[in-house]
């Protein structure tokens, strides 16, 4: 086969490589701006986007409010990363990787920085004793699969629904070999489905909150419009367990926190509060805009 680009000696940065992400996306780290970061009053100050990866921690909260934790309030901003925020120098200081999500925890002495969203799920799972066993062979399990996710997510995002849905072109060596790893990583998640309930055994763990917003949403169609390109219904098992996922109430509100896209009533931009799910979705808030407009004239 013809090769269709020689690399040269040493790469340059010279053109933007082309994409839905090209104008954010450069081979450097650090802040690109200077621009703090707001504080809410909650122990909790999480930095967001309501992306796959963002929505874990999301749900991850919403879940132990839901089981009566009160502890677990959070503040969450929305960092638009389509605009380049995630390069604000206070955002920086939360993760200097640059992505979200990253979350401050005031909850104690010391401020603490925590990046990585399988890093952010462990912090506050061990920190309210819940959704990860403590000890066990059954903590090994769920640790397993949330590593699971971390080392194979990028597969089916950065690859294939890069390659399918975000380059300039389609191409067709990059996109048979991301839908093949694709397809083979729903054929693991579906064959250790078939007898349990959840992923790592019986219980809801954080291994579920950090597979379903890529796996589940794929298979529920949220994700590159590739539903019918990948067969998600023949993962049968798997589609079981992400619409189950997808009925939890927590799971549905922790989806909302952070987005900017899609239907009103779903997107609740910043979330400071349980009521902000009724009063501040953006349907509410236009509504009241429309009548305040009204009342003016
Ligand atoms: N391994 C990281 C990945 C985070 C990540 O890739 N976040 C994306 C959004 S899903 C992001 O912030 N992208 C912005 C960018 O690449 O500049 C995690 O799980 O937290």
């Amino acid at each position: 086969m013809e090769p269709t680009y020689n690399p040269p000696e040493k790469w340059a940065w010279d053109e933007e490589s082309g994409g839905k992400f090209a104008s954010i996306n450069r081979p450097t780290a650090g802040p690109t701006l200077e621009k703090g970061l707001p504080v809410g009053n909650h122990p909790f100050q999480l930095y967001s986007d309501a992306t796959p990866n963002g929505v874990k921690v999301t749900i991850l909260f919403e879940e132990l409010l839901e089981a009566g934790v009160q502890d677990a309030e959070y503040d969450a901003w929305r960092i638009d990363i389509s605009k380049g925020e995630q390069f604000g120098s206070g955002f920086v200081g939360v993760n200097p990787n640059s992505k979200i999500p990253a979350l401050f925890d005031h909850s104690d002495h010391t401020v603490l920085r925590v990046f990585e969203s399988g890093s952010i799920l462990m912090h506050l799972a061990e920190k309210f004793s819940m959704f990860l066993p403590m000890s066990g062979t059954n903590r090994t399990e769920v640790l397993n699969w949330l590593m699971w996710q971390m080392g194979s997510a990028p597969f089916l995002g950065g690859g294939f629904g890069h390659f399918y849905a975000y380059a300039p072109e389609k191409y067709k060596y990059p996109i048979n070999r991301y839908a093949m790893e694709s397809k083979r990583q729903l054929d693991v998640l579906n064959r250790e489905l078939e007898h349990k309930p959840f992923i790592a055994g019986e219980d809801f763990s954080i291994a579920d909150i950090a597979i379903w917003p890529w796996y589940g949403q794929l298979c529920l169609g949220r994700l590159y419009q590739a539903a019918e390109f990948l067969d998600v219904e023949s993962y049968s098992n798997v589609m079981k367990w992400a619409k189950k996922i997808d009925a939890r109430p927590a799971t549905l509100r922790g989806r909302m926190v952070n987005r900017a896209f899609g239907d009103p009533s779903l997107q609740l931009h910043e979330r400071h509060s349980s009521s902000d799910f009724e009063t501040q979705t953006q349907d509410k808030i236009s509504i009241n805009q429309n009548y305040q407009l009204q009342q003016k004239s």
